[in-house]
């Protein structure tokens, strides 16, 4: 298969692309923007014969359909993904999650009605199970309502919006899939498990924020990749997927003392500091429609949280490059006032 994959030069994206090279004949072209969270670096050990990276906005509508020619699927991981970022600045969450994917949808309806009634055109979009809100008990199913709290999920939600409707309107063959919260080697330093392991690396805070008894479903990133690559080779088109973890739901606060155990640091570096605003409690994802697919996540948290922090305490220098730019800026808008105002946890 020739599979576009936008946002391929990020953490998932480009794992996705690893592992899928590794797994398959496919020849995959990444289209990534390279915002602050893309890095080229993650590609950088593949087979330039195998994969191409252009650099471009998956809203861009005459980029986007020139390569929608050159292949038979496209994946989208492009995103903006971070919550807090979000909060700060909502606009890019909206142009790419809402008009970015309108223009691949189009590039994808488009490829499709040139090559003819029964050729196959698949279109993949990854999402999250942050659409659902926050679930207080039981497990979210594909079917249930979806009730995002944050500018990133519900600008999520409204790009699975516009790809079921592409799917209803134009019988675009179509996926979603659903993950849950996804950790492993090559995370941007934003997000909670490789900020901590780096933080705590460096001896400075760990801002916990509110109880930090909030609760997630953690997935390793190998095994969400895989589970892309699942939907996009055997899902039903017009459904959506849950993409569960090991099934194991972990407060915040387990997962902090498990990071710094691992490296031997005190908790006494953790801070309380006051809370995201809008902050799901709890995530829970019933994962059974895509196991009868065949998929199970394989790596339990234990082992792969450990070979995570082993990841950044040996590629000091990727993510020392990643934490630079605009780094301390946003860290100062982020965390400044927080940290002002914090409390030992
Ligand atoms: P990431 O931030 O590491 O990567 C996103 C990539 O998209 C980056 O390489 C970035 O440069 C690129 N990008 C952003 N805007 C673009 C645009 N307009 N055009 C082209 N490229 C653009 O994010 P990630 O954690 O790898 O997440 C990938 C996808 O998976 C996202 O859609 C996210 O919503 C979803 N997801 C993430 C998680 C998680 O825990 N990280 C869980 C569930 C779903
Ligand atoms: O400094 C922090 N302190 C803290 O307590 C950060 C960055 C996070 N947290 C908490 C907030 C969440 O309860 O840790 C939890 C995880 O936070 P993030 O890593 O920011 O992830 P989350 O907001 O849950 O979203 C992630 O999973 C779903 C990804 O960023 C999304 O892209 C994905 O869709």
């Amino acid at each position: 298969m020739r599979i576009l994959v936008t946002g391929g030069a990020g953490f998932i994206g480009s794992t996705f692309v690893r592992r899928r090279l590794a797994a398959t004949q496919d020849t995959i072209v990444v289209l990534d923007k390279l915002t602050y969270a893309g890095n080229p670096a993650n590609l950088a050990d593949l087979d330039p014969g195998r994969v191409r990276l252009v650099r471009g906005d998956i809203a861009d509508g005459p980029l986007v359909d020139e390569l929608a020619r050159e292949v038979d699927a496209i994946v989208n991981f492009a995103a903006e993904s971070h919550v807090d970022r979000s909060i700060l600045d909502p606009d890019a969450f909206l142009r790419t999650g809402v008009l970015g994917v309108h223009r691949l949808l189009e590039a994808a309806r488009t490829e499709r009605d040139r090559r003819g009634t029964g050729s196959r055109y698949r279109f993949v979009q990854v999402s999250t199970d942050e659409v659902y809100g926050p679930v207080p008990e039981g497990r979210s199913r594909e079917d249930d309502p979806i009730r995002p709290s944050s500018p990133y999920s519900a600008a999520k939600a409204a790009g699975e919006h516009l790809v079921r409707a592409w799917h209803e309107t134009w019988g675009l063959d179509a996926c979603i899939t659903r993950g849950a919260n996804t950790y492993g080697p090559r995370q941007h330093p934003e997000k909670l498990i490789p900020l901590f392991i780096t933080n705590a690396i460096l001896d400075a805070p760990l801002p916990l924020y509110g109880d930090g008894m909030q609760r997630r479903d953690w997935l390793h990133v190998d095994d969400h990749a895989d589970a892309v690559g699942v939907v996009l080779d055997r899902g039903v088109s017009g459904l959506a997927y849950n993409v569960s973890g090991d099934g194991e739901e972990r407060p915040n606060r387990a997962v902090t003392e498990a990071i710094l155990a691992q490296l031997g640091k005190p908790w006494s570096l953790v801070r309380s500091v006051p809370d995201r605003p809008g902050h799901d409690r709890r995530y829970a994802l019933d994962g059974s429609r895509l196991r009868a697919l065949g998929w199970e996540a394989r790596v339990p948290f234990a082992a792969g949280l450990a070979a995570t922090v082993d990841w950044y305490r040996e590629n000091a220098a990727w993510w020392q490059a990643v934490r630079s730019g605009d780094w301390d800026d946003y860290y100062r808008r982020q965390y400044g006032w927080r940290l002002e105002g914090s409390a030992p946890a």
